[in-house]
C-alpha cells in the first residue's frame, strides 16, 4: 500500500512537469509497488489539479496502447485509458503551436461521440454502438511527461495516458456508415505515407476498445456520459512533430483531417 501523500506527490509533479514543459523519470523505479489501479487513482488526483488550475472541464476519455502497432512501440502490452480535458481540444484550421510541449508526437484515431450514459452492470460492443451518437475522425497528440517516453503500464496511467491535445474532424458519421472492422486509414507526414492500417488493427474493433474501458470505469465507480468525446487509440504508431510539418489521416469513406504546425 502506498500512502496518499505519495500518491498526491506523484500526482503533483506529473501537474508541475507539463505545466513547466519538462520530464520527470518513471515512478516504478523508485516506487516499484506501483499497481495499475493505484496508478488510476494518481491519474484521477492528476485531472482534479488540471481541472482547478487549468479551470476547465472534462470533455470525454482516450484509450491507449489499443493496437498493437502502439504496444509495440512503447513496449507495453495492455491497454490504459485517460481523460480529456475541454482545453486539449484543438482546431483543425489553426497551426499547431508546440512552446508548451515537451516532445509530442501525433497519431490517428477515431473519436465516439456519446448521446447516452454508459452504465453496466456490464458494456457490450452493441450497447457502445447503440450509446454513440455520431463517430468522427480524429488525432491525438500524446506528450508524455516521461523522459524519452519511457515508462510502465503504471506510469503510463499515472500521466493521464499521454494525453496532450486532440482534434477532431468536423464531418459527423453513423457508426453503420462505415466499416469499423475494415476501414482504412492512411496517415500521411509531410506528403507521404507514414503508416496505414485499418479500424480493425483496435482490439479487433474500436467499439470493443471502448466496451473494455467502459467496463474499467464501472468498476471504478465511473462511467461514460452522454456528450462525452472518446477517442478509440492509435490505429498506427505516433509521428514525431516538428516545426512546420503537416499531418493527415484519411479513413475509407469519411472525410480526410489534416493538420499544420506553426513554422
Ligand atoms: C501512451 C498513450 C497511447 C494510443 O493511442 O495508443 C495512446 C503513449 O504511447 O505515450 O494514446
Ligand atoms: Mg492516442
Amino acid at each position: 500500500m502506498m500512502k496518499t501523500d505519495t500518491l498526491d506527490q506523484i500526482a503533483y509533479e506529473l501537474y508541475k512537469a507539463e505545466r513547466d514543459v519538462s520530464e520527470v523519470t518513471k515512478f516504478v523505479d523508485q516506487y516499484p509497488e506501483l499497481t495499475v489501479e493505484t496508478a488510476y487513482d494518481i491519474q484521477d488526483k492528476l485531472i482534479e489539479l488540471k481541472r482547478m488550475h487549468e479551470q476547465t472541464t472534462i470533455s470525454g476519455l482516450k484509450l491507449g496502447l489499443t493496437s498493437k502497432a502502439k504496444q509495440q512501440m512503447m513496449g507495453v502490452h495492455e491497454p490504459s485509458y485517460g481523460v480529456l480535458l475541454a482545453n486539449m481540444a484543438l482546431n483543425p484550421q489553426l497551426p499547431i503551436s508546440l512552446k508548451s510541449l515537451i516532445h509530442p508526437k501525433i497519431e490517428p484515431e477515431i473519436a465516439f461521440v456519446f448521446k447516452e450514459d454508459l452504465r453496466g452492470p456490464i458494456v457490450t460492443v452493441a450497447q457502445v454502438l447503440k450509446a454513440t451518437d455520431y463517430i468522427a475522425p480524429a488525432m491525438e497528440i500524446i506528450d508524455s511527461r516521461y523522459l524519452n517516453f519511457n515508462f510502465t503500464l503504471p506510469d503510463v496511467i499515472a500521466d493521464n495516458s499521454s494525453s496532450s491535445r486532440y482534434i477532431l474532424g468536423s464531418q459527423k458519421y453513423a457508426v453503420n456508415e462505415v466499416d469499423l472492422v475494415n476501414m482504412g486509414c492512411i496517415f500521411t507526414h509531410n506528403d507521404e505515407i507514414f503508416a496505414t492500417s485499418t479500424a480493425g488493427s483496435v482490439m479487433g474493433h474500436p467499439a470493443r476498445a471502448i466496451a473494455w474501458m467502459a467496463n474499467k470505469l464501472i468498476a471504478r465507480g465511473q462511467h461514460i456520459r452522454a456528450g462525452d468525446i472518446v477517442l478509440s487509440g492509435a490505429l498506427t504508431g505516433a509521428a514525431t512533430m516538428h516545426a512546420g510539418d503537416s499531418f493527415t489521416v484519411s479513413f475509407d469513406g469519411m472525410e480526410s483531417l489534416t493538420v499544420e504546425v506553426e513554422r
